[in-house]
């Protein structure tokens, strides 16, 4: 038996908020995000009937899949695909049109990274009805995945906790936005970014104020395991050193973890970080046998 371990895209849609322009008798948006075939929604006859799902986020969206009706296909003849972050449908960009679908047939509309937080499709005209069988939206989370993460540190100095380094405030202003260790041996910071992600850069930023060096030597860990508080995870890169109220980008060439660490492996050391951003995928891992 082969174990593999693989990333699975998430249809973001389907935590999605959906709505549309109108309900014709029970068939609701949500119709189209049930995983059945043998569902749709439906719209009354209409001028410009449309639907909607709210990602709740900001996505880069790589693709959308739509799945026709299984009768009454050609309606869908002319509906317009947009990607964006506007509320008034037609302020957000067009992917794809759909020139036409054959009953029940799933297609799939490359959208080549377009960011957005709502996914639309809709028909142009008068006396237009819009059904979909099912929709999916596959993409990457465009903003920084720290902020939803929790922080914990080996040790912390008096009120600089572990979660400044993900408030979301570089600390340039005021160093009260960055955590710190006490002078001990191994200092470390751990972020829990609560679910899996195929991780491409990690941004870390250093104080301004003060002791620059308290960064020196840290290396990025990344991965799932809490052995040795998550220390033990696969290094990303190790930080020789930032300047004075830098950031710098550390490329992680897609690490797949929950965990990210920062750890100095040496004695009589402080951590201190000011802001630690993640950037990558939005997916799960999912492990089959
Ligand atoms: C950490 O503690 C050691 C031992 O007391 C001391 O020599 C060193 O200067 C301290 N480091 C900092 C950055 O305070
Ligand atoms: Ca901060």
């Amino acid at each position: 038996m082969i174990k593999m371990s693989y990333l699975v895209l998430l249809n973001a849609a389907l935590w999605g908020k959906t709505s549309q322009s109108s309900n014709y008798l029970q068939s609701g948006p949500e119709l189209a995000l049930d995983g059945l075939l043998t569902s749709w929604t439906h719209t009354n006859t209409e001028t410009n009937p449309w639907w909607r799902v709210d990602l709740l986020k900001v996505y880069r969206v790589n693709r959308v899949t739509i799945t026709n009706r299984p009768g009454n296909g050609l309606r869908i003849n002319g509906a317009v695909i947009r990607i964006g972050n506007f509320l008034d449908i037609y302020n957000n960009r067009i992917c794809a049109v759909i020139s036409t679908l054959a009953d029940g047939a799933t297609a799939t509309f490359s959208c080549g990274g377009m960011e957005g937080r709502y996914m639309i499709v809709h028909i142009p005209g008068d006396q237009k009805i819009l059904s979909l069988s099912e929709a999916g939206v596959y993409g990457y989370l465009a903003g920084n995945l720290a902020v939803d993460g929790a922080a914990t540190q080996s040790s912390t100095f008096t009120g600089w906790f572990a979660e400044k380094a993900i408030d979301s405030n570089r600390g340039l202003q005021q160093n009260t936005a960055c955590a710190s260790t006490l002078n001990q041996t191994n200092p470390w910071w751990r972020l829990d970014l609560r679910h899996i992600y195929r991780v491409s850069r990690v941004v870390v930023t250093n104080r301004k104020d003060c002791c620059t060096e308290q960064m020196n030597g840290a290396e990025i860990r990344i991965g799932n395991s809490l052995e040795s508080n998550g220390n033990n995870n696969p290094i990303c890169a190790v930080i020789p050193a930032i300047p004075a109220g830098e950031s710098y980008s550390y490329s992680c060439g897609g690490m797949d973890g929950r965990y990210v660490n920062l750890i100095i492996p040496e004695d009589m050391k402080i951590l201190t970080l000011c802001e630690l951003e993640v950037y990558g995928e939005g997916s799960v891992l999912t492990t089959v046998q």
